[in-house]
């Protein structure tokens, strides 16, 4: 069996291109996963997904050990066959979700009581219990279960935070044992402390895991605070393993922190604001619902291939927005997918050729002169 591994094939600067080996396919890195929480990427068909080039999804311990349960998933032959995706699935462990999402919290040394939010029901997450869930979902590359701190927090609170999620990283690299062809990644914490950063990438690295991800980022800190973490934290990771920057993020966030070394992001951003009228471009950021649309015979970006550029008039998505019709957030889903995706191959194109720097600067010169 095709064990999992990681190819660098290319660096330009601080920017890593190549290959991440799984026996469910390869995931070309920089890599962009689309997700899909409930099992499904909201409007969109798995082969629509993978149509605009996604080679890798992830899904949410969280939401599904609620609904529909894991063991439910498991009886049912697994995640992928489940939500008719075959290929690689990463799932987040369920902590992060549910300090965002859970009614009464209580965390402890053990792990986190919570009621649901769908229907105040009593759970528990634990280092184990993450990872026998993820296991039952048959996930590709399972994270280890973490705590984020919200901001505001102190230092000291970061700190007695950071000391945690390395325990519990332990506790998740046991009780995940040996699986062949299945991925564990670790979750750097720290806030926007560079000895904590520091101390939080010896810890993992000391503990080993398949690939490493920085967590506790994009949390409202601020693009300039994230890219002053990931000047630095990057580097105090691995050379020869994956590095996932979790829940990033827009289209320029996602360039810097690729420029910074990152290999792997997600976000609900390009999908979620599909839904709500909002279209990603090499020009900027458009709101499909605003009047000045409404007679535009032009398609969203006219240099786009997606079957919603190819097709449909701005017009046309304007219309179905304001009557809010179900076309409307799979037009705009998809093009956003495919915007970010394009977005991606052009990043790992210009890595794998040496002239990232010129590329960036297209990308940036491209949303300065506007005009969408
Ligand atoms: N930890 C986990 N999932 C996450 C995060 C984290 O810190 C973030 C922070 N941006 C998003 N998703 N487990
Ligand atoms: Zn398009």
């Amino acid at each position: 069996m095709t064990k999992f591994s990681f190819d660098l094939q290319a660096t330009d600067g601080a920017a890593r291109t190549g290959v991440i080996r799984t026996p469910r396919g390869d995931i070309r890195t920089p890599a962009f996963m689309p997700v899909g929480t409930a099992a499904t990427v909201k409007a969109m068909l798995p082969e629509s997904v993978r149509a605009t080039g996604a080679d890798i999804l992830l899904g949410n311990t969280y939401h599904l050990m609620l609904r529909p349960t894991a063991e439910r998933i498991a009886n049912l032959g697994g995640l992928h066959k489940f939500m008719n995706w075959e290929r690689p699935i990463l799932t987040d462990s369920g902590g992060f979700q549910v300090m965002s999402l859970a009614a009464l919290r209580k965390l402890t040394e053990e792990g986190v009581r919570f009621s649901s939010h769908i229907d105040g029901s009593k759970h528990m997450l634990s280092p184990e219990r993450s990872m026998e869930i993820q296991k039952l979902l048959g996930s590709d590359i399972v994270m280890c279960f973490d705590e984020c701190p919200a901001l505001p927090a102190t230092e000291a609170e970061v700190a007695k935070s950071m000391a945690l999620s390395m325990r519990w990283a332990q506790r998740s690299r046991d009780a995940f044992g040996d699986r062949p062809g299945h991925a564990l990644f670790g979750i750097m914490q720290g806030g926007v402390t560079k000895d904590l950063r520091e101390e939080s990438a010896k810890a993992l690295t000391s503990i080993g895991f398949d690939g490493y991800a920085v967590g506790g980022l994009a949390v409202g800190e601020g693009q300039e605070a994230m890219f002053g973490v990931l000047d630095y934290a990057p580097g105090f990771l691995p050379e020869d393993k994956p590095r996932y920057l979790m829940g990033v993020g827009k289209p320029d966030d996602i360039v810097g922190a690729v420029e910074r070394g990152i290999d792997m992001m997600d976000c609900v951003l390009p999908s979620r604001s599909g839904r709500t009228g909002q279209g990603w471009t090499r020009r900027g950021q458009v709101n499909i619902k605003n009047a000045r649309h409404m007679d535009d015979p032009r398609p969203l970006d006219e240099a786009c291939t997606c079957p919603c550029c190819a097709n449909y008039s701005r017009a046309y998505l304007h219309h179905v927005f304001r009557a809010q019709e179900i076309i409307a957030s799979m037009l705009l889903t998809w093009h956003n997918l495919h915007y970010y995706q394009e977005l991606m191959q052009g990043l790992r194109d210009a890595i794998a050729a040496g002239r990232l720097a010129a590329f960036v600067a297209d990308f940036h010169a491209l949303r300065a002169a506007g005009d969408i």
